[in-house]
This record gives structure tokens, C-alpha cells and sequence, in this order.
């Protein structure tokens, strides 16, 4: 054997020994969104880029409208229009592309791609967000369905706009449609908080993945909260807040109640913690609980996943919380259910 014939057998050794001890690759998922982990799954074994596991996996969800949270025809805003929030952060670079309050584009995790490669750009938002991507070749389309249309005008025909996110206004907000206006208050301490948070009002799907090369890459995506007040960007495309990932640590991402979650950057506070040496399980829940000791009643998750494969989750406010996982380790996913504080 020549030389360059012992130094590729020793890179061959050294590439198998160090994806034998670690779990990789592997892509874990927010909820049982399993066709979105079957896909990230399938770009990542065909030798496939952790971004691009991320954006094809979100993609799915975004045109299978996961839940009716993800993706177009879902949460209809004060308007009865849908928009969406997205974020992908290379782990390796360190560099994110996100879109918030996107209009009328249907794959906001591709917009949210096209801001982080062909931008030096971080967050595009709005209107000026959508005329970026009809400029990156994306089509324009109204995202309201007959569905997203029906919840609509139930919530304001039958239901008098209740609930809704408006404080310290008249008309009463808790009875009464706006317009409003605003009016004097007295309470400065208020803890602002969601009304009507559940499982189904709150299912953004969040995923972290590491490909063969050991490169971590983490996304969200999410059509934000139903009834919002036009313009609101929840959690889901904050670095940080709705996922956050480096090479070498590991990655996270969140879900949930995004007006609260977003005050504390549960993703970024999760990666900190096992780069403290906490296991993605502690590290996920050290996250969780510093939200509900300032909000014993909001309702979110994390879930963890280590540089060497290992992950975990935690989350509150729910009984139980499942998420996705799809690794070497197994012939198809595994949904696994964790018990929430
Ligand atoms: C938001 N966090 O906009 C998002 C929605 C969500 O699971 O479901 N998260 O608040």
C-alpha cells in the first residue's frame, strides 16, 4: 500500500470509530411530527447537510400543515390572514437566516434559508420579507383557506373576538371586537401572559439535527398564535428562543406559549447548560423551570440533542409532551413521550 492508500485506510478508521461511539447521525423533532423526521431522516442517510435535513423535514410540515400550526391556512390572525415565522441557524458557522410575520409565501423554512446563504442578513420580517422572496424566485399566494376562513369568522361572528391578546383598552376587550383604544391603567406589574394556550393552539414544529460530519443545524417553524394582533412574531424565528445550535455543544429548540418563551431564550439557555456538562434531559429542564418560576401557568417544551447524539426534552404546563426521534441506532423513528412539570 502506498502512502496515500495508509493515510485514507487511517481516515476510514478514525471516521468509523468516532460514529461508532456517537450517535450520529440523528434528527429529533418538536410533537409526532414524524413525516417531517422521515424526511430530515432520509436527506441525512443519503449523506445529506444538517441544513438541509432541517429545511426539508420543516418543509413538510409547512405543506402537510402539521396540526394547522404549521404552514399555510392556519392561525388566523385579527384579520382572518395567516402568516409565518421560521428560523434556521447553522451550528457550524454560527450564522441564522429567519423570517417573521411572512405573507402570502407558503415555505417560510426555505425563505428563512435563502436570508442565511444569499443574504449577510439574519431576520427579514413582513411585507419586505415576502418581496424578498418573490425576488428569490419564491411564488406569491394568498395562504387563507376555507378553513383558515371558518375559524375565522366563527372566532369573530359567534365568539365576539374572544380570545384575543389586547390589554388595558376599551371597548372591553374580554367582550368586545376593536377596534379599541387605549386607556389608562394601573397595572405596571402585570405579568403578560397568553390566555388559551393549549397543545392545539401551540404546535410549532422544531427540529435539530447532526449529519455524518458531526455539523448541527436547528430550525422552527410556525404559523405563530391563533387570533393574533397583525404584526406579532412569536418565539419561533428568535435565535436562541425557538432553536439555537453549535457545533460544539449541541442544539435545541422550543415550543409553546412564544410571547412568554421568547423573554427567556430557553434554546440558548439549554446549549449553555450542557455546555456545562448537564445531560440534554437536565439541561432541557434547567430551561423549562426558569420559565415557570416566573410563569407557573405557561405551557412549552424543549427538546435537547448533544454533539454526540444523546438528547433529551422537558416541558410544562401539559401532561405529557412527544417528540420525534430518528437515529442509526433504529430502523424507523421513535416517538418518545416525556411527562411535563
Ligand atoms: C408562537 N411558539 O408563535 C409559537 C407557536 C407554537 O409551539 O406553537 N409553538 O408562539
Amino acid at each position: 500500500m502506498n502512502q496515500i492508500g495508509i493515510f485514507l485506510t487511517y481516515v476510514l478508521v478514525y471516521l468509523t470509530n468516532v460514529c461508532s461511539e456517537t450517535n450520529i447521525p440523528i434528527v429529533i423533532t418538536t410533537w409526532s411530527f414524524t413525516n417531517s423526521t422521515v424526511k430530515a431522516w432520509e436527506v441525512l442517510n443519503n449523506g445529506g447537510t444538517a441544513l438541509d435535513a432541517v429545511e426539508q423535514g420543516a418543509s413538510v410540515c409547512e405543506d402537510q400543515q402539521c396540526d394547522g400550526t404549521v404552514g399555510y391556512g392556519g392561525s388566523p390572525d385579527e384579520n382572518g390572514e395567516t402568516t409565518l415565522d421560521a428560523l434556521i441557524m447553522n451550528g457550524r458557522t454560527m450564522n441564522i437566516g429567519a423570517v417573521g410575520g411572512l405573507r402570502r409565501i407558503k415555505h417560510a423554512i426555505s425563505v428563512a434559508r435563502h436570508v442565511l446563504d444569499h443574504t449577510k442578513h439574519s431576520f427579514l420580517v413582513g411585507e419586505l420579507a415576502t418581496q424578498f422572496a418573490v425576488e428569490m424566485g419564491f411564488q406569491e399566494e394568498s395562504l387563507t383557506t376555507s378553513v383558515s376562513k371558518k375559524l375565522w369568522m366563527k372566532w369573530h361572528n359567534e365568539h365576539h373576538c374572544q380570545p384575543n391578546f389586547w390589554l388595558n383598552v376599551s371597548p372591553d376587550p374580554t367582550r368586545n371586537c376593536g377596534p379599541y383604544q387605549k386607556h389608562e391603567y394601573s397595572q405596571h406589574l402585570l405579568k403578560k401572559s397568553h390566555l388559551n394556550v393549549d397543545r392545539f393552539n401551540h404546535d410549532t414544529i422544531g427540529m435539530v439535527a447532526i449529519d455524518q460530519h458531526g455539523d448541527i443545524a436547528a430550525g422552527t417553524s410556525t404559523n405563530g398564535a391563533k387570533y393574533k394582533i397583525p404584526g406579532r412574531i412569536g418565539d419561533s424565528p428568535i435565535p436562541g428562543s425557538g432553536a439555537y445550535a453549535d457545533n460544539d455543544v449541541g442544539g435545541a429548540a422550543a415550543t409553546g406559549d412564544g410571547d412568554v418563551m421568547l423573554r427567556f431564550l430557553p434554546s440558548f439557555l439549554t446549549v449553555e447548560e450542557m455546555r456545562r456538562g448537564s445531560s440534554p434531559t437536565d439541561a432541557a429542564k434547567t430551561a423549562v423551570a426558569r420559565i415557570a418560576s416566573h410563569y407557573p401557568d405557561f405551557m412549552g417544551a424543549v427538546v435537547a440533542l448533544k454533539n454526540d447524539g444523546e438528547y433529551g426534552a422537558a416541558c410544562h404546563g401539559i401532561n405529557t409532551f412527544p417528540y420525534v426521534v430518528y437515529d442509526k441506532k433504529h430502523s424507523s423513528y421513535q416517538i418518545v413521550n416525556v411527562s411535563c412539570s
